[in-house]
């Protein structure tokens, strides 16, 4: 509860035995309280504490973020300029303090104040401006950077109002506005002294310059500031701090005067509004034309806004934008940011007079691009009359890109009209469209993969022509996850249980983590580690009762799956699953069980409605199966609502057992698959994304792998599959599904299911029919091996001890080497 603090006068001297730093720490929160907030000790709550706290923390980085970014400007060094239409922060408070190493300190500079550090710490709200994995890898990276000493700068957009609060209401998923900066963000410095214009619509004017030269003029009908956002992102102990740079839109003319004196009070606003919504919400739904038209206009606002800035800082340092690629690295996260090839080429060409042909060779060297999905409907392409209306002169400039990249192929591969088609910037199908993906890939010097599998289905399907054109520019570079936060900060038992076996080094050194190894068949340390895993068990299931009323059993087996909602993840098949484990409960009442809760969580977008379905459906049958006192406890569903980071913290270090249960070949790589091992949980999973990767460093012994392989699952759906004939075969699927098509668990809506039981019983393209009986079967092997406790301690040992590797020091220092050209210091 958010109480004010009652005690008495302010200890502010220090107490004996009580380092110096932390009564100049407390010192600084206090004058924080009330120079900053204008709050006095007795009427402060929580959240006057936390943002007190933040800022006085924040002091403690500026100096060191100062001196740092200047001594990068005058070394010279390359910088890298990292491009996200998403950043996954969650909180910022433990980062940064941890990483200054300033926990202790902290606590003790507050605990005379009455204050409770983690009472503070969750009244910071979720910076939730992701969805989901790639947002989250997007704050991960940023993290790992700072630690490698990279310099780099983060742009994204400050959105308003990061991913909606999901409200589940009788089961159904509601959407509210998520309001992140209510109270203010304490992190962020304001810069608004660094605006810049960014430019929309209007029309392109050729101006003859000579008889060898034309210049073209873009004259933008709208134009909109983009203002500046600074938040300094600290590595571990303090190692370097990098920006996070993020754009607010702004109204150049925020009031028509004349309007709203002559009455028009809405009006005279209406530009304003116009302009602000750019960053006002994350993904604005995209069923409506205008609802794609602001999405295409975020896009564009952050990369030219990021384009813009970052020449401007280079041609203040170097004075030439021909050096470009030898001091800057622009890495498109996605194909949001794609629009950047044809900005870059727009401001060499059209605003510094650099030829085309160096103007391209300079845009591809500085630019490289990673791809996070194979799903179709995920790589984005935009309307060609929507672009030549929105931004005339990049698909000026996109048509010449094109006409040049498919002059080539047509030389190398003469008369080959399937593959002009093929790789073209522009589709042809039905309405012209301008594919982003392509103008990534052909703008960039590398472009990657995230898991090895990943990468490659990238070089056999969707960019199988451009790797045959480009056979250099595809690369692998497998995800990874922040130790820092997956491991230290949101698991501090097994932090020092980790430091204790094999030394502090581990808390600098992931690859240390394999001296555990040893241990593993240890039982005075199987069973430390079980008891970790226990206290972290007992405070999830103390925070479910308390947030949401509902009870977990400790001892039960907690079989975790928490990701976007998404049919190609599979909720629907770990669903299915506990319904027939129910009918085998139900019909063996006697036999011995293992206890099990099944825990799920997460958000499903707005306008997924299969999706929103599945997740009603988990409600209907957690009731039935929650509330029938056959099952006594034995088996437990629990949907927790607004899934966010800061519940993912709680959660992983809780989870004994990982559901990585996508349908082959469409999960590009996973990261929550990292932080569970990392955490001790062992996964079930299939052969996809990193699993795959998971798999070969933790052994096969260690895993539950099962279903279809990736060229299975391509076989099936070449043959035509229809999920009746794997019903046809498994009792256990055919009962579950007939209760749900019967209205089982929808007695108030007995034909809720029909469809999404039809869809099954038909075509299934995520195959969750043809996956169904080998998942249940590996289900009993988790079963068994939980039975057996030095047999599961053992192998969730060797989990922890084998995800060295998974660190994103690791994958940066990939990036750094391979497509930045940086250097990387530890
Ligand atoms: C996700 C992928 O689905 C996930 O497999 C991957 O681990 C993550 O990116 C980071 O690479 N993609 C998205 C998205 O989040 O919005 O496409």
């Amino acid at each position: 509860m958010d109480t004010p603090t009652t005690s008495s006068a302010p200890p502010i001297m220090a107490k004996p035995g009580e380092s110096a730093d932390a009564a100049a720490l407390r010192g600084a929160i206090l004058q924080k309280l009330t120079y900053d907030l204008g709050k006095s000790r007795l009427g402060a709550r929580d959240r006057d504490w936390f943002i007190a706290t933040a800022l006085a923390v924040r002091d403690r980085i500026v100096d060191r973020w100062i001196d740092l970014t200047r001594a990068t400007y005058q070394s010279g060094a390359k910088q890298v300029y990292y491009l996200s239409l998403e950043f996954l922060i969650g909180r910022l408070l433990r980062d940064n303090v941890s990483n200054l190493n300033l926990l202790d300190t902290l606590r003790d500079a507050l605990e005379p104040l009455g204050v409770d550090l983690e009472k503070l710490r969750i009244a910071e709200p979720d910076a939730a401006l992701g969805n989901g994995g790639l947002g989250r890898l997007a704050a991960c990276f940023m993290e790992s950077m700072a630690t490698l000493s990279i310099p780099a700068f983060g742009y994204g957009i400050r959105y308003d109002h990061g991913l909606f609060r999901q409200i589940i209401r009788d089961g159904w998923q509601r959407e509210y506005p998520e309001d992140w900066l209510n109270d203010g963000n304490p992190w962020e410095f304001a810069r608004p002294e660094i605006a810049h214009e960014i430019g929309f619509g209007g029309t392109v004017e050729a101006v003859t310059i000579s008889e060898a030269r034309v210049k073209h003029v873009w004259k933008p009908s709208e134009t909109v500031q983009a203002v500046a956002y600074d938040t300094p992102i600290v590595g571990w102990r303090g190692a370097h701090v990098n920006t996070l740079r993020l754009w607010s839109a702004r109204a150049m003319d925020p009031l028509r005067l004349d309007a709203f004196n002559s009455g028009d009070h809405v009006g005279a606003l209406a530009n304003k509004v116009k302009a602000e919504s750019i960053s006002k919400l994350l993904y604005p739904s995209d069923e409506s034309a205008s609802g794609q038209e602001l999405r295409l206009r975020q896009e564009y606002f952050f990369s030219s806004a990021a384009l813009q800035d970052l020449i401007r800082r280079h041609l203040r340092v170097y004075g030439d934008l021909r050096s470009l690629p030898d001091r800057v690295s622009i890495q498109l996260n996605d194909t949001h940011p794609a629009i950047v090839v044809a900005e870059l080429l727009r401001i060499l060409v059209d605003l510094h007079d650099i030829p085309w042909d160096e103007a391209w060779p300079i845009t591809q060297k500085t630019i490289s691009y990673t791809n996070h999905t194979l799903l179709p409907e995920a790589l984005e392409s935009w309307p060609v009359p929507l672009m030549e209306r929105l931004l005339p002169r990049h698909m000026q400039l996109i048509y010449l890109v094109n006409a040049f990249h498919l002059d080539s192929v047509r030389l190398q591969y003469p008369g080959d009209g399937r593959l002009l088609s093929s790789v073209s910037l522009i589709e042809e199908g039905h309405g012209r469209r301008v594919r982003m993906g392509h103008l990534a890939v052909v703008g960039s010097h590398k472009v990657n993969g995230v898991s090895a599998l990943h990468s490659d289905l990238l070089k056999q399907t969707v960019f199988a022509d451009f790797h045959r054109l480009f056979p250099d520019r595809l690369t692998n570079k497998t995800n990874g996850i922040t130790f820092r936060r997956w491991l230290q900060q949101c698991n501090p038992g097994l932090t020092s249980l980790l430091v204790d076996a094999v030394g502090p080094e581990v808390l600098d050194d992931a690859g240390a983590l394999v001296k555990l190894k040893p241990l593993a068949g240890d039982k005075a340390f199987q069973e430390k580690f079980a008891a970790v895993k226990r206290a972290n068990k007992q405070a999830l299931a103390a925070l479910v009762r308390d947030r949401f009323q509902l009870r977990l059993d400790p001892d039960a087996i907690f079989d975790v799956q928490i990701k976007r909602i998404h049919e190609y993840k599979r909720q629907l098949l770990n669903v299915l699953e506990a319904v027939a484990l129910y009918d085998e409960i139900r019909s063996q009442p006697t036999k011995d069980w293992t206890p099990r809760v099944k825990i799920m969580a997460g958000k499903a977008a707005a306008s997924y409605h299969r999706a929103k379905l599945i997740i009603k459906l988990a409600h209907d049958v957690a009731r039935v199966i929650n509330s029938d006192p056959t099952v006594r406890n034995l088996l437990k569903v629990v949907f927790l609502p607004n899934y966010n980071v800061s519940l993912a913290e709680m959660i992983v270090p809780a989870a004994d057992l990982s559901e990585q249960i996508s349908t082959a070949g469409m999960e590009a790589s996973g990261t929550g698959n990292m932080k569970f091992a990392l955490n001790g949980a062992l996964t079930i999973g299939t052969l996809d994304g990193a699993n795959v990767e998971i798999k070969e460093h933790v052994g096969d012994e260690n895993i539950f792998i099962f279903g279809l392989t990736t060229p299975e699952v391509e076989k099936r759906r070449r043959e035509g599959w229809q999920g009746q004939r794997a019903v046809d075969q498994s009792r256990r699927l055919q009962e579950a599904l007939e209760q749900i098509e019967a209205g089982v668990f929808s007695p108030d809506d007995p034909t809720r299911y029909r469809d999404l039981v039809r869809d099954l019983r038909g075509s299934d393209y995520f195959l969750v029919t043809a996956d169904f009986d080998s998942y249940y079967d590996a289900q009993r092997a988790v079963a068994e091996r939980w039975r057996n406790p030095e047999a599961w301690w053992k192998s969730a040992v060797i989990n922890t001890a084998s995800m060295g590797w998974f660190s994103s020091d690791r994958t940066i220092a990939e990036y750094a080497q391979e497509i930045w050209n940086v250097p990387v210091k530890r």
